[in-house]
């Protein structure tokens, strides 16, 4: 994943550029956008995808597993969204709370159309909200939550939806769940990593030796004491990653037959932790610092763009 001489992950499987022309066909008829992201990778995340159709449509973006991010770094994410005009809500979309904050900020898009219907002396119609957004990030989830049923198949794992289908959520909102899309082309390996550690690839086509020797780095570099609280201290002083890594594995118990560390059962281990909030909530991605901002190439857009700026390797951390 990391360097060339890997073999190549095809993380693009035929569905989703199937599905990804049915949204281009579809959006004439849809009315706002509803993008389901993941607070802890905001920007690996993001699927720029829609942003070139026309023309531009009324759009909320949703960050969820917010009980599994950092909260600081959804506080900042926050603050940098409002300051992009950027609507989002950070949010768990297994909360009641947060889904009727979600429902409120949907309906205010369904004004228009009520005013037009009453200018006309008739009904309007339905909201028709199309959710897009990577694998897993919960988009079936917050259609169940908003149709106050279980309509769309949620499991925890990517590439469940496999096609379009819309539901309704009372008179008001009509919601085009769609299969998870990724980006075609992966930015840079520390996007890779942070996809591939959320669950947003398929566990199956992963290398997740090397995946969570990756997470392993990030996090002892990021979250020392969450990881320490885990795993123990790690005892070597020499920073060698191997061996921290061989450490945990032997103090959580993963050790092969020969009394070796079980590398493979600690790497599914440390994933599963991360994934269910064992370490702590850890977010992989933070908003840029003002500073690098202003370093910014002139050729992005900025107010209204959906979609924020990349982070290279080593620039995600908080200012
Ligand atoms: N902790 C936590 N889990 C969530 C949240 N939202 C969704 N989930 C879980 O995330 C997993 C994926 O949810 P889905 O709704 O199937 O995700 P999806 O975006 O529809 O996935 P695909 O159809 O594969 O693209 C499920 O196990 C959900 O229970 C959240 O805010 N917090
Ligand atoms: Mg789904």
């Amino acid at each position: 994943m990391a360097s060339g001489e890997r073999k190549q992950i095809h993380w693009y499987p035929g569905h989703m550029a199937g599905a990804a022309r049915e949204i281009e066909k579809v959006w004439r008829h849809i009315d706002a956008v509803l993008e389901v992201a993941d607070a802890r990778i905001p920007v690996a995340s993001r699927n720029p995808l829609y942003l070139a159709f026309e023309p531009e449509k009324p759009y909320l973006l949703l960050l969820s597993h917010a009980d599994l991010a950092d909260p600081e770094a959804s506080r900042r994410w926050l603050e940098y969204y409002l300051e992009k005009k950027i609507p989002a809500v950070v949010c768990d979309l297994r909360e009641d709370a947060d889904i009727r904050l979600i429902r409120r900020r949907l309906i205010h898009y369904h004004r228009p159309l009520l005013d037009k219907a009453r200018r006309q002396g008739r009904i309007a119609r339905p909201l028709r909200l199309l959710v897009v957004g990577i694998p897993n990030t919960g988009k079936s989830t917050v259609i169940n939550q908003l149709v106050g049923r279980k309509s769309a198949a949620v499991e925890s794992r990517p590439g469940v939806t496999r096609q379009l289908n819309w539901l309704r959520s009372g008179t008001a909102l009509h919601l085009l769940d769609t299969p998870g899309i990724l980006p075609h082309k992966m930015a840079n390996p520390d996007e890779a990593l942070g996809l591939a550690a959320t669950g947003a690839i398929r566990d199956s086509i992963l290398p997740l030796e090397e995946v969570a020797g990756r997470l392993s780095r990030r996090l002892w570099a990021d979250y020392y004491d969450k990881m320490a609280a885990r795993y123990g201290t790690p005892e070597t002083a020499s920073g060698n990653a191997s061996a921290v890594y061989d450490g945990m594995a032997v103090r959580m118990g993963c050790i092969s037959g020969e009394g070796r560390p079980d590398r493979v059962r600690f790497a599914s281990m440390l994933l599963d932790d991360f994934r269910t909030g064992k370490i702590g909530r850890i977010t992989l991605e933070w908003p840029p610092c003002p500073a690098d901002e202003e370093a910014e190439s002139p050729g992005l857009k900025t107010e209204g763009d959906a979609a924020p700026p990349r982070s290279a390797e080593g620039e995600n951390r908080p200012c």
